[in-house]
């Protein structure tokens, strides 16, 4: 179905009074973080009473986001256990997979559950009502449409919010998934009165020394394929604990193998406590490392995808590898 025709089904469940349960996958990011502070903030203007219920902790950076009546909250939190007891509607946005919904997924039994999301569907994709469009560029821009579709004009601190989650995305505009679309509704957010240099600030301009620390042992850590465009880094648990970093700090990381001249899969393989291994790989061309996450329980974008491996570092690396280079040869 349209866009459009299924953001006016969308629209039909949000009544006003409604109670909405807000969600996000684990490890929110930029656009589900974003989409997120801009939903809550929109509906809490169109009369209803939103919470945010995330399976992880709403992410310090992207805080001053949200509007001091919208509490953020886990299910381990009892505001957030309270407000999924009470919800009329779930509201998830940048996700449709059940595992990356966490604790929050078991709550939403007999309860609408409303999903916007840009990342392609699966067969264990959930929702009732369910916009699924790999051709917006985030899933922000689909929160933009959905109050278009309201006939809604963006608030000042909500295009805050989508612009956050637009920018990210697109790695600041620049990524493949950028469209004029992209630009046109980032066109009226700055209308609105976004300060992109602001913007900037408060999502980059950020660096702790443990964060650059953890740069710095990136860095080192850094390896270049002899044989194929391949780069990758592989941070030990220890790595994370040694700098002080912590996984927000990791944000980014992927990016120094991504822009190595010739490179066109990059990959950070990172130790987690128990042992496993969590692979974030990303593409500059044309190799889709979506299918190369699926064959290890992952998936993701054509050229942002990821996967966890229950196997530790090295054995990880070995397989990954083998696959990247069955997939480029
Ligand atoms: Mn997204």
């Amino acid at each position: 179905m349209a866009r459009r025709a299924v953001l006016t089904r969308v629209l039909q469940e949000l009544e006003p009074d409604r109670r909405v349960v807000l969600s996000t996958h684990l490890n929110a990011d930029g656009d589900g973080a974003g989409s997120e502070a801009a939903a809550a903030r929109w509906l809490l203007r169109r009369g209803l009473h939103p919470t945010i219920v995330n399976p992880t902790p709403f992410p310090d950076t992207f805080r001053f986001l949200l509007a001091p009546e919208v509490g953020a909250w886990t299910p381990a939190d009892p505001e957030g256990e309270e407000a999924m007891r009470e919800a009329d509607v779930f509201l998830v946005l940048d996700t449709a997979e059940p595992s990356r919904l966490g604790a929050v997924l078991g709550r939403t039994e007999g309860r609408r559950m409303l999903v916007l999301d840009h990342h392609p569907a699966t067969s264990s994709s959930v929702g009732d009502v369910v916009v699924c469009d790999p051709a917006a560029c985030a899933t922000g821009e689909l929160v933009f449409d959905l109050m278009r579709v309201a006939g809604d004009e963006v608030t000042l601190e909500e295009a805050e919010g989508l612009y956050v989650a637009i920018a990210t995305d697109t790695g600041s505009f620049r990524y493949a998934n950028t469209t004029a679309a992209t630009h046109e509704i980032t066109a009226d957010l700055l209308r609105a009165g976004v300060d992109p240099e602001e913007m900037y600030k408060r999502i980059y301009a950020q660096y702790t020394p443990a964060g650059l620390e953890l740069v710095r042992r990136s860095l080192e850590r850094l390896v270049v394929s002899d044989d194929l465009p391949v780069a990758w880094i592989s941070l030990r648990q220890s790595d994370l604990a040694q700098t002080g970093a912590t996984k927000e700090d990791l944000e980014g990381i992927v990016e120094y193998a991504r822009r190595i001249r010739g490179v066109r899969v990059a990959v950070l393989f990172r130790e987690l406590h128990d042992g496993t291994t969590k692979v974030s790989l990303r593409s500059t061309g044309d190799a889709d490392v979506a299918s190369i996450a699926r064959r290890f329980g992952g998936g993701g974008h054509v050229k942002a995808a990821g996967a966890l491996l229950t196997e530790g570092l090295e054995a990880t690396e070995a397989r990954v590898l083998a696959a990247i280079r069955e997939a480029l040869t």
